[in-house]
C-alpha cells in the first residue's frame, strides 16, 4: 500500500479561494454541485495540472469557467481527478457535479443517514467522498453552501457560518443558504438536514456579542440537552477566562447523532456530536457520563480556536490541534471540578491506553512521519501524550510565560495552517529557552524510564538523586537520544515537612521541578537536615515509567504527608502493585496469596481519612487495574491468574476494612435530589466503591440487589448492577436484575449499551458466550458504532480473562467480527483491532492463539486499508 511521508510535504500548486456547493439531497441520488475558485500559486511550474482529491465517486459532469470540459483535459484515476492546461495567471472556476447515495454509506465518512438524518464527517479524508476536492488541512477556502431537499423530511438544514437564506423551492421543497466568513480546510465542512429538535439558548461574549447556542436532538429528547447545554456556556466562559478567546460567530450549533464513528466533530459554528456525549439525565447517565459530556462539549468548542482558526498544515501535525485542544479540555474540567482528582483519572487513562500503545507494536511518535492510513493515527499517543507533551512545555516554562507563549500562538498564526515547529517556536520566543532537546518528545515514541537511587550523607547533610533514563526502542526507531524530563518533585523530611530546597548542584533545578537531560545525572541538595524523602514526579510531570524502590514506610510516609494529592495517590498505588505482583507469583506456583498488612492498614487509614475529599478516597480504593498489573509484569502474561490475584486482594480488604465500608456505605449515602456534580459524584463514587468491597466481605449479593432496588440515579443502579453480573453472574438475583433493567430502559439504546457493556465484562472465560448470545439479541444492531463498541469493543478491550482466555476462542472471535465489519465500516474495524496491541506480552500459549487470529485477518484479500495497516503493524 501508498506510505505518505512528511518529508514528502509539498504545497499545492493552486491556491483554492472560495467554493459554492450546492446539495438536492435524496437518500440514493443526491447531486452534489461543488464550484471552486483557483489561480495557480506564484512559483508553481506553468504546466502543472490541477489533482484534486476524490474517493468512490460519480462525477456527472465538469465544467472550466462554465463550459464543459473536453475528454482530453481531464483523467479520472481512481483516486484523483487530473485536469491539464489551467490558465497561467488569471483566476478560474472549477464546477464539478458528482452523485451520491447516502443511505447506502456505512463508512460514516462523507456524507451518510443516520436515523432518517443527513448529516456529514469529513475529517480526516471525508470531503473527497462528496466532491473532487484539495482535500487536504493546509487548502483554506471560503465556503458557500445551499441545501435542497424534502420540507416534511428535512424542516432542519444545516451547515458552517450563518444562515443567509431560506426559502420554498418547488413541490413539497425548500432551500436554505449558509455562507461561513472564515476560510477553512475541507475536513471542517458540515452538513445537516433532517427533523429533529432544538434546545436554545444564548451566550454574551467578553465584548458583548450575543451568539445563539442551538442543540439538535432527535424530538422528544430536548430535555436531555440541557446539561450539555449548560457545559457549552461553562466552556465558552472559561476560554475568555483563561485563553482570552472569543467566539467568532453569530450562531454556535451542535447536533447529536446517533451514528458516529468517534465522540464528536469541531466543525466550524456546527459540531456533530455521537449522541452519547450530548444525552444525559439522572435517570439515564452515570457521574462518568455527565464528566465525558462536559469535556467533549469543551474540547470540541476549544477546537474553534486551537484547530479551527488555527489548523494543521499536513496530517503529520494532528497533535498540533488534538495534543493542545486535549490540554485544554483537561484544564477545563480541573477547574470546573476537584484538581488532584482530575489529574488521578487522566493518568489512569493514559496508563491504561496511551502507556500500552507505546510499548507495544503500534507505538509511533506524538508527531509521526509516515503513515499509510491517517484515520489509524487518531491515537491516544496523538491525543494524551500530545496534552502531555503540552503540559510539560507549561510546566518547564512557568504559568505565565506558557500564557505568553500561547498569546503568541494566537497572533502569529491566526488564519493559518501551522506545524509543531511553528508552536515550539513561540515558546522559544517568550522564552529565549532552546526547546531543541524538549522537542524529541514529539519525535521519540516509547516511554521512557526513569531509574531513581537517592543517597544521604549525614555528616554533609547532602542529599543526592541519581537519574538515568532509558528511551525503549519502538518500530522503526532503535536508537533513541536523552529526552527533556521535567519532573516536580519534593523532600519530605520525617516529621512530614518539606525540606527547603537552599543550593542544589549537578543540574538545573527550577523552583519545584528538577529537569532531566542526560542519560545519567546526579543532583545533589545541600543544608538538608535529616533524610528525607523524595517524592518524584509530583502531578506526574512527565508521562514517565519510574524504577524507585521505596520502602513500605517511605511510601506511607508519602501517602500521609505529601502536600501533593495526586502524589499520596500514587504512593498508594505503588503500594499496591507489589501486593498484585506477589499474588500472581504465588497464584502461578500453586500457592495462596498472602498481602502485607501494613499496605491494607495504609489503604485502610486513607479511605477512612474525612479530611480528604471522598473522591480521592474512592480512587485511592480502585486499586491498579488489571492492565496495570498486566503492564507492571511486563512478559509472559496470564491474565487468568492476574484477575484472581487482584480479585484476592479486593477480598482481603473487604474482609479487613468490613467495619470502614459499612459505615461509608452508611454515611455517603444522600436523600437529597440527584446533582451532577463533583463533589456529588465523588460522594456516590465512595459509597460505590465501599458497595463492591461489602459485597466481596460478605459473599453475598443481598445488599447489592437492594441497592439496585432502591437506586434513583443511573451511577448507582448500574454500578449495583455490576457487583451483581460480575460477582454473582449466575445468581437469580442478577438474572432478575438484569432483565429488569433492560425492560425498564427498552427503547433508549445508549442506556441498553450500559447493559451490554456490564455483560461484556463479566470477567473468566464463560463471558465469550455471554457475547455471543447478545449479539442475537434485538436490542444488539451490528450496524451501529455505539452497539458494537458497547458489546464487542468492551468485551475486546476491557475483559483481559474473558477475551484472552487460554483456549484463543476470544482472539478468534474478534477476528472474525473485524472480518466482518471490515465490509461496512473499515475505521469501527480497525480500531476494534487495535485491541489485540499488547498481543506479546501474553504467555506463549495464549501469544500463538493471537498471532494466528492476526494472520488471519492479514491473509484475507479484501481487507480495507485501515484494517491491513492495523493487522500488518501488529505482526512487525
Ligand atoms: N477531530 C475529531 C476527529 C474525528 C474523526 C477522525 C476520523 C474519523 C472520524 C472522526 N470523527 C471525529 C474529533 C476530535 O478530536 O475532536
Ligand atoms: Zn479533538
Amino acid at each position: 500500500g501508498q506510505v505518505f511521508t512528511l518529508a514528502d510535504y509539498k504545497p499545492t500548486d493552486f491556491i483554492l479561494e472560495r467554493i459554492d456547493l450546492t446539495f438536492e439531497l435524496h437518500p440514493l441520488e443526491t447531486k452534489v454541485t461543488a464550484r471552486s475558485l483557483f489561480h495557480r500559486r506564484p512559483g508553481a511550474a506553468t504546466d502543472a495540472p490541477l489533482i484534486l482529491d476524490g474517493d468512490e465517486l460519480v462525477m456527472t459532469s465538469l465544467l472550466l469557467d462554465g463550459i464543459e470540459l473536453a475528454r482530453d483535459r481531464y483523467e479520472e484515476t481512481g483516486r484523483h481527478l487530473v485536469i491539464d492546461g489551467l490558465p497561467e495567471e488569471i483566476a478560474f472556476e472549477i464546477t464539478v457535479e458528482t452523485m451520491l447515495a447516502p443511505a447506502n454509506n456505512t463508512q460514516l465518512m462523507g456524507l451518510y443517514r443516520s436515523n432518517g438524518v443527513y448529516c456529514t464527517q469529513c475529517e480526516a479524508e471525508g470531503f473527497r467522498r462528496i466532491t473532487y476536492a484539495y482535500d487536504r488541512p493546509d487548502a483554506l477556502g471560503v465556503y458557500t453552501v445551499h441545501i435542497i431537499a424534502d420540507k416534511a423530511t428535512c424542516p432542519v438544514m444545516l451547515s458552517n457560518g450563518n444562515c443567509i437564506g431560506k426559502a420554498g423551492y418547488g413541490e413539497g421543497k425548500h432551500f436554505a443558504s449558509w455562507f461561513d466568513p472564515h476560510p477553512k480546510p475541507s475536513y471542517l465542512f458540515a452538513l445537516v438536514a433532517g427533523d429533529l429538535g432544538v434546545v436554545e439558548d444564548t451566550f454574551t461574549t467578553m465584548s458583548g456579542r450575543e451568539v445563539a447556542l442551538k442543540i439538535y436532538v432527535e424530538h422528544g429528547k430536548e430535555p436531555r440537552a440541557a446539561y450539555a447545554m449548560d457545559a457549552l456556556k461553562r466552556s465558552m466562559h472559561w476560554d475568555e477566562e483563561v485563553f482570552g478567546r472569543e467566539y467568532d460567530l453569530d450562531i454556535f450549533m451542535i447536533v447529536a447523532v446517533s451514528d458516529f464513528n468517534m465522540g464528536a466533530m469541531e466543525n466550524k459554528g456546527l459540531n456533530i456530536f455521537n449522541d452519547k456525549y450530548v444525552l444525559a439525565d439522572p435517570e439515564t447517565a452515570t457521574d462518568a457520563d455527565f464528566a465525558n459530556i462536559e469535556a467533549i462539549i469543551a474540547h470540541e468548542y476549544f477546537h474553534n480556536w486551537t484547530g479551527n482558526r488555527i489548523t494543521c498544515r499536513d496530517w503529520f501535525q494532528l497533535c498540533l490541534k488534538e495534543g493542545l485542544t486535549v490540554y485544554r479540555d483537561h484544564e477545563f474540567s480541573a477547574d470546573q471540578r476537584s484538581r488532584a482528582v482530575k489529574r488521578i483519572t487522566e493518568v489512569r487513562h493514559l496508563k491504561s491506553e496511551q502507556f500500552p500503545e507505546d510499548a507495544g507494536p503500534l507505538a509511533h511518535p506524538v508527531r509521526p512521519t509516515r503513515y499509510k492510513e491517517i484515520n489509524n493515527f487518531y491515537t491516544s499517543t496523538v491525543y494524551e501524550k500530545g496534552s502531555e507533551v503540552t503540559r510539560m512545555i507549561a510546566t518547564i516554562l512557568g504559568r505565565e510565560t506558557f500564557k505568553q507563549g500561547m498569546d503568541l500562538y494566537f497572533e502569529r498564526h491566526d488564519g493559518k495552517a501551522a506545524t509543531i515547529e511553528d508552536f515550539v517556536k513561540c515558546f522559544e520566543d517568550v522564552s529565549e529557552r532552546d526547546l531543541g532537546q524538549f522537542s524529541r518528545w514529539y519525535h521519540q515514541a516509547g516511554t521512557p524510564l526513569v531509574s531513581v537511587s537517592t543517597e544521604y550523607d549525614a555528616d554533609q547533610q547532602e542529599f543526592s538523586v541519581s537519574l538515568e533514563q532509558i528511551v525503549p526502542p519502538t518500530p522503526g526507531q532503535a536508537r533513541k537520544e536523552p529526552m527533556h524530563i521535567p519532573l516536580k518533585f519534593g523532600l519530605i523530611l520525617p516529621n512530614g515537612n518539606e525540606a527547603e530546597l537552599d543550593g542544589v548542584t549537578g543540574g538545573d533545578v527550577t523552583e519545584d521541578v528538577l529537569h532531566l537531560t542526560e542519560r545519567s545525572q546526579t543532583f545533589t541538595f545541600t543544608n538538608i537536615p535529616a533524610r528525607p524523602v523524595l517524592s518524584l514526579n509530583r502531578g506526574f510531570s512527565a508521562p514517565i515509567n519510574v524504577d524507585y524502590t521505596l520502602t513500605t514506610e517511605d511510601l506511607t510516609q508519602i501517602a500521609v504527608h505529601d502536600r501533593d494529592l495526586f502524589a499520596r495517590w500514587q504512593a498508594l498505588n505503588s503500594l499496591a502493585l507489589p501486593e498484585l505482583t506477589g499474588a500472581v507469583k504465588a497464584l502461578r506456583k500453586g500457592d495462596a496469596p498472602t498481602f502485607n498488612p501494613a499496605f491494607i492498614a495504609a489503604l485502610l487509614a486513607a479511605a477512612a481519612d474525612e479530611d480528604l475529599e471522598p473522591a480521592f478516597r474512592a480512587q485511592a480504593l480502585a486499586l491498579p487495574s488489571e492492565s496495570d498489573l498486566a503492564r507492571e509484569i511486563g512478559a509472559n502474561n496470564d491474565p487468568d491468574a492476574n484477575l484472581v490475584a487482584r480479585l484476592s486482594l479486593l477480598n482481603a480488604i473487604g474482609l479487613t476494612g468490613r467495619k470502614i465500608f459499612a459505615n461509608l456505605f452508611e454515611t455517603m449515602s444522600s436523600s437529597a435530589p440527584f446533582k451532577p456534580d463533583a463533589a456529588s459524584a465523588g460522594k456516590r463514587a465512595l459509597r460505590n466503591t465501599a458497595l463492591t468491597y461489602l459485597s466481596f466481605a460478605d459473599n453475598d449479593p443481598t445488599l447489592a440487589r437492594e441497592t439496585f432496588d432502591k437506586a434513583d440515579n443511573m451511577t448507582d443502579l448500574s454500578h449495583a448492577l455490576t457487583v451483581l453480573a460480575h460477582h454473582y453472574p449466575d445468581s437469580a438475583e442478577t438474572a432478575e436484575a438484569l432483565e429488569a433493567f433492560a425492560k425498564r430502559f427498552e427503547g433508549n439504546p445508549l442506556v441498553l449499551d450500559k447493559w451490554f457493556a456490564i455483560q461484556a465484562t463479566t470477567p473468566g472465560p464463560d463471558a465469550l458466550d455471554r457475547v455471543k448470545s447478545l449479539m442475537e439479541s434485538p436490542r444488539f444492531n451490528a450496524g451501529n458504532p455505539n452497539r458494537v463498541r458497547a458489546l464487542i469493543g468492551t468485551f475486546a478491550f476491557s475483559n483481559l480473562s474473558g477475551f484472552a482466555r487460554a483456549d484463543g476462542a476470544g482472539f478468534a472471535f474478534l477476528a472474525d467480527q473485524v472480518l466482518d465489519i471490515d465490509t461496512r465500516n473499515p475505521q469501527l474495524a480497525s480500531r476494534l483491532l487495535t485491541s489485540m496491541r499488547s498481543w506479546r506480552m501474553l504467555e506463549p500459549q495464549r501469544a500463538e492463539y493471537a498471532k494466528r487470529a492476526l494472520a488471519k485477518i492479514d491473509s484475507s484479500a479484501s481487507l480495507s486499508v485501515d484494517v491491513r495497516d492495523i493487522a500488518e503493524r501488529m505482526l512487525q
